[in-house]
């Protein structure tokens, strides 16, 4: 009955086969007996990527529809990790591949590919794991970011300290991506404006740029988990304005026009570390304008093409700003809709604030991007008038609901004039959209307390929670196999798609036989990882000891340091009681500093320095390991989320606006050692107190007690073990008898502990020793494991998905034929 399966489209293991072989030889161009692993990766790449793009243009037609609106997740960074086996995940062919290649190693061609490093951390992540679930649900998306030539540097380690070499993703060539040089945008930068009258009498502005760059296009479009359905990740590249300056501008001067190639081509050359100071980084305006102005150009030529006017556009599109990094979209929808294409003010206003909508994901104050004005102003002239003439009108609006109230108007004001002045680009997004949310329920209350009361006094109906949620799918079923089928087979496999279905193993938590099975599946995991470890470090570690697992970037608010002072802590009492039994512990961290956080190297630095003392004293007997993983990225996690016992989230309460990490390793069986921040809170509520350890100050403790005036050094005096623990960083036992290297970090602990680690560290270590005495309870443990799995559907990005859906864009799920 089944017509015969096409070679570039079939799914049985023969005609992968024979797809395999084909694109072995003629795509790759290699004989099969000379083929190296990097080229059946390549055939291999090439034969899914024919399966993914047949879906996605069967669905082309439906998705551009002029009654479908499709969402645009503008979000200047990307981080989906390996595409190869999450791909053949989605697709459902992962097993016919395996039989396909009989005998071959699929992982191993699987674990060659570099992975696009096009973010920091759990933003660009949660960027991925958004288009993964719009995927998997149907959701027509697009999602608009910028093709950085080099991603998040490599990070290695030398002599304990950080040291950063460029990402060179690119440089074994990408087969998951498109070029689309057809859909190729120029932008503007620079120069001045002018103003004239069109035809039919009307004032207008034009600018007249110093610079233009061209925006190129590459297309990776993400298939959906068993959906037949695909979203696409759409890059802009910059290139150079070729017949602009050889013919118009730099007529004869050969090596000038080259010079303007390589400053145009600078634009999408390197992703920006967070935490770099903004002071003076003209580039990084630039590459925010330029992929929020290809994007958004992008829209208006859909639009279009679509037979709507742009009096529709909001009806097409709904833009979500992913952060205030693409805010700058706000000005340039407004600059569209009023000069090119001659729209009255209020219209394309309100068209505007009905497209965008903002998330917050910070509450840091120093983390709230501002533009200095003259900056803005030069690289952006128009945009700073248009952003004046919103200002205006928003603030005359607010002087009528509140007359007099100048304070306030200077808090709302998008434009910061208490000293040099600042474009801010947080009020911009607020003003510009119809809704803001936060990514945790406790995040969105701070949002509305702590950072934007003004705004929230204004229209509180505009604030809304939407808390993070990750994928199952890489995060469970592809990186942790043997979980999966243990759960597969005992609830079926559609829990995949339908997190909540997990809760169908509750039953099965107080099992003998489901525990040994889980219990040994862990431990699989976790040899798999002292594998790895060792390759790559050399240090040892027992699998049967506690994983202790702090992966994350390495910030002061994420407290790593707290983590040291408990190691430190157990490595004294050691070190004073030759027979002291304690819970054998591997503490294992992972994560890069930015390059110019001083602070935060030299936290990456002290770990190692007491890895190196702890791992090979003798005193220790082996009872506790110190690792530090380097180059920690989506690949390396996704071998050691299955492999935690224990998942370390400390951050200090009202800091960490979500973290998705620790939902990551809640999922893989991890209990949580945490604080009352972010999504810890959901978390510990959804899994129970009792299967969760808390400690530490909450959020207001944490506020009353700053303002009551902070006193580090008390704490420190009052506990004698903490004062060891100070006195033996400081002694040099861990910096070969330098007494100063660990001192920036000691005397910020006792004189300014802004993150007060000093007063959570007693609750942390008395913790910590409930935490050892707990995992001695073997079936106890595992109980409480299988409980939290069980109870983890809520951080289903599916769920954040719908959430966004229903209530942000409203947005009716789309379903291409059957
Ligand atoms: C800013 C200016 C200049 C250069 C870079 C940046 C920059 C880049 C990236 C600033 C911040 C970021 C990334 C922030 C981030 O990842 N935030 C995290 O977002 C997660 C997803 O919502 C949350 O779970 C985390 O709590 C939050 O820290």
């Amino acid at each position: 009955p089944d017509a015969p399966e096409h070679t570039r489209t079939g799914m049985s293991p023969e005609i992968l086969k024979a797809a395999f072989i084909d694109n072995l030889t003629l795509a790759v161009g290699r004989p099969l007996e000379t083929a190296v692993p990097e080229d059946w990766y390549q055939a291999i790449a090439l034969s899914v990527r024919d399966r993914i793009m047949q879906r996605w243009v069967r669905q082309f037609e439906k998705r551009n529809a002029p009654d479908v609106r499709q969402v645009a997740y503008l979000s200047a960074e990307f981080l989906p990790g390996p595409h190869l086996g999450n791909s053949l995940l989605n697709l459902g062919i992962t097993d016919n591949a395996r039989e396909a290649l009989a005998g071959q190693d699929l992982d191993l061609y699987i674990g060659l590919e570099e992975e696009p490093g096009l973010g920091n951390g759990g933003l660009g992540r949660l960027a991925a794991c958004y288009l993964d679930s719009l995927a998997t649900l149907r959701y027509p998306a697009t999602g608009y970011g910028i093709r950085y030539e080099f991603g998040i540097f490599d990070q290695a380690i030398k002599d304990g300290w950080q040291v950063e070499t460029t990402d060179k993703w690119l440089l074994p060539g990408n087969v998951w991506e498109i070029k689309r040089p057809n859909f190729a945008q120029v932008v503007k930068i620079g120069g001045h404006t002018e103003t004239f009258t069109d035809q039919h009498g009307a004032f207008r502005v034009r600018w007249i740029p110093d610079r233009v760059v061209v925006g190129v296009p590459y297309d990776t479009p993400i298939v959906g988990y068993l959906s037949d359905s695909c979203v696409l990740l759409r890059l802009w590249s910059a290139e150079a304005a070729q017949s602009f300056d050889f013919a118009d501008f730099n007529r004869g001067d050969y090596y000038g026009a080259v010079e303007e190639k390589v400053f145009s081509e600078n634009i999408s050359k390197v992703l920006y570390p967070n935490d770099e100071q903004l002071e003076g980084k003209r580039l990084r305006l630039e590459q925010q304008y330029f992929f929020v102005a290809c994007s958004i150009k992008d829209m208006i030529r859909l639009c279009l093409r679509r037979g709507s006017t742009l009096e529709r556009f909001h009806e097409m599109f709904c833009v979500q700003l992913n952060d205030t990094h693409p805010a700058i979209a706000v000005a340039e929808l407004m600059r569209q809709l009023v000069d090119k294409y001659a729209m009255p003010w209020e219209r394309a206003w309100d068209i505007t604030r009905r497209t965008f909508s903002y998330t917050n994901h910070t509450l840091l104050p120093e983390a709230l991007e501002k533009w200095p004005l003259p900056l803005f102003g030069s690289v952006l002239p128009r945009h700073l008038e248009i952003v004046y003439e919103i200002n205006r009108r928003f603030l005359d609006e607010v002087r009528t609901r509140f007359p007099g109230d100048e304070d306030k108007i200077a808090r709302l004001s998008i434009i910061d004039e208490s000293g040099e002045k600042y474009v801010r680009m947080a009020n911009l997004a607020m003003v510009g959209s119809h809704t803001v949310n936060g990514v945790a329920e406790l995040h969105s209350e701070l949002v509305k307390t702590q950072l934007f009361p003004d705004f929230h006094d204004l229209d509180p109906k505009r604030f809304q929670n939407v808390t993070n949620g990750v994928t199952p799918r890489r995060f469970l079923g592809l990186s942790n196999p043997g979980l999966t089928r243990l759960i597969d087979g005992c609830i079926g496999d559609s829990w995949l798609s339908d997190l909540d279905r997990l809760r169908e193993l509750e039953a099965f938590a107080g099992d003998a036989g489901f525990q040994q099975d889980w219990m040994r599946i862990k431990l699989e995991n976790k040899s798999r990882l002292a594998r790895i470890i060792r390759d790559r470090t050399g240090v040892v570690v027992d699998p049967t000891s506690l994983f202790d697992i702090q992966v994350k970037r390495i910030h002061e608010y994420k407290r790593q340091h707290l983590n040291v002072l408990h190691i430190i802590t157990l490595y004294q009492r050691l070190k004073h009681d030759p027979r002291l039994q304690i819970t054998p512990r591997t503490f294992l961290f992972g994560g890069k500093a930015a390059p110019g956080y001083y602070m935060a190297k030299l936290i990456i630095k002290l770990i190692n320095a007491v890895a190196d003392t702890v791992n090979q004293d003798p005193a220790v007997r082996d009872l506790i390991k110190v690792v530090f993983l380097p180059d920690y990225n989506v690949k390396h996690a996704q071998n050691i989320y299955p492999a935690a016992d224990l998942s370390e989230q400390i951050s200090t309460a009202g800091k960490e606006a979500s973290g998705t990490g620790n939902m990551k390793l809640s999922l893989n069986g991890a209990l949580t050692i945490g604080t009352l921040d972010g999504a810890n809170v959901e978390i510990r509520e959804e899994v129970g107190a009792e299967n969760f350890f808390l400690f530490g100050l909450t959020c207001e403790q944490a506020a009353r007690l700053r303002a009551d005036g902070y006193n580090p050094g008390d704490y420190c005096h009052g506990d004698p073990e903490l004062r060891g623990v100070i006195e033996l960083i400081d002694s040099g036992l861990f910096s070969h008898g330098d007494r100063e290297l660990f001192r920036p970090l000691t005397a910020h602990l006792l004189e300014r502990d802004d993150y007060l680690l000093m007063a959570d560290y007693r609750p942390y270590v008395n913790c910590q020793q409930q935490v050892g005495h707990a995992y001695r309870d073997c079936q106890h443990w595992t109980r409480m494991s299988i409980l939290n799995v069980a109870r983890m559907g809520k951080f289903s990005s599916d769920r954040a998905v719908r959430e966004y859906a229903a209530n942000i864009w409203k947005l009716k799920p789309f379903t291409p034929d059957p």
